[in-house]
């Protein structure tokens, strides 16, 4: 699946709306993943996403009753993407990640309990309260973090490739970004360096067709932003992002690719945020018809269905896990609460301003 330079003119894809009859993809082999993979590992990813969907939704409900400074983007109906990329890692590998990265994180391993203490502003949080829901990391688990600033992770793993490449470490890193970011020019001076020195960096576009409120159907006039790799000679692939299986096992191949020194790959995972851009959208410029439509394709839905079809687990085992990954996210809440904030004689530690 994953070559290198100009022999990968054949990617093929999608970035648009009718994205079921327009997703040919790489040859993805979902019954084959669902016989092959073990048991855990599968239910490993559904609980991962449950966790994301209820942890986002709690987190819109604390934003409502007050309790959360600033804003906040989330990623529901993006799960599949964040949990598909993530477990295609081992767990010594990195991530960095972006504004909307409570997926990532989680997907990455996060404790529950204390990714909400920071995302409510409390001492015991992963960055001590310091940086709340888009700034997110923990670095001993191998998540480097994110900016508020968009595209600025894309340079930085290229820095944080060429120190794992110089310090010979078979380690790789995953770097999310959105479409939006992938028209800056960042995006393609970090590829084209990546590519040049064959860093072991695989770029994860977020394709969930908005920059804020702009269609990527207005701000670029290619089909499938994964054919952008060809320029820098770097494989590229565009993959149904709301299917976990799809995800992991495109990912799967960047990483091996990646790992055996080959270089970089660009994997497009297309998809869709349910939800506004932040709090402050009030989603003028999309159809309610359109969210329906995507929201048919729920990811979580699709994977649940796709392992009880497959006799994988039964319908009561799939929501046993359902069930606990909500009662996860409730008692992280109930618990970060009740955690201390950060006291005004110790409000500024580890807060770096030049
Ligand atoms: C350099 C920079 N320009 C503009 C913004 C304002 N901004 C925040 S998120 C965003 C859209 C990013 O879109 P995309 O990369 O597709 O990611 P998504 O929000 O869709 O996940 C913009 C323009 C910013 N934070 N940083
Ligand atoms: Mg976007």
């Amino acid at each position: 699946m994953f070559r290198s330079g100009n022999e990968q003119n054949d990617v093929t894809a999608t970035n648009g709306a009718d994205v079921e009859a327009s997703l040919s993809l790489a040859a993805v082999d979902s019954g084959r993943l669902l016989k092959e993979l073990p048991r855990e590992k599968l239910a490993w990813m559904l609980q991962k996403m449950c966790e994301v969907r209820y942890f986002e939704e709690k987190a819109e409900e604390l934003y409502i009753r007050g309790l959360v400074h600033g804003t906040m983007h989330l990623s529901i109906g993006q799960e599949a993407s964040a949990v598909g990329s993530a477990s295609a890692l081992r767990p010594d590998d990195l991530i960095i990640h972006h504004h909307r990265g409570h997926g990532h994180t989680i997907a990455k391993g996060a404790d529950i309990t204390l990714m909400m203490a920071e995302f409510l502003g409390k001492e015991p949080g992963y960055c001590r309260g310091r940086g709340g829901s888009m700034h997110i990391a923990d670095i001993p688990g191998g998540n480097l973090g994110a900016t508020g600033v968009v595209g600025s992770g894309i340079p930085t793993a290229v820095g944080i490739a060429l120190a794992l490449q110089m310090h010979r470490s078979d380690q790789v890193l995953l770097c999310f970004f959105g479409d939006g970011a992938s028209n800056l020019g960042e995006f393609h001076e970090s590829l084209n360096m990546a590519s040049i020195w064959k860093l072991p960096v695989v770029f994860i576009c977020e394709n969930n067709q908005y920059g804020m409120s702009m269609s990527v159907r207005r701000s670029m006039n290619i089909e499938h932003i994964s054919t952008r790799a060809v320029s820098y000679g770097i494989p590229g692939e565009t993959v149904d992002g709301n299917d976990v299986l799809a995800v992991y096992q495109t990912v799967k191949a960047a990483v091996e690719y990646a790992r055996s020194g080959r270089g970089p790959a660009l994997v497009e995972n297309v998809t869709y945020r349910w939800r506004g851009h932040s709090k402050s959208d009030r989603n003028l410029y999309r159809t309610q018809e359109e969210i329906e439509s995507w929201r048919q394709r729920c990811p979580i839905m699709r994977f649940k269905q796709m392992l009880v079809e497959a006799s994988v687990m039964d319908s009561e085992e799939v929501e046993t896990i359902d069930q606990e990954a909500k009662a996860t996210v409730d008692r992280a809440a109930e618990e970060a609460l009740t955690f201390p904030e950060p006291s005004p004689e110790n409000m500024e530690d580890e807060v770096y301003a030049p």
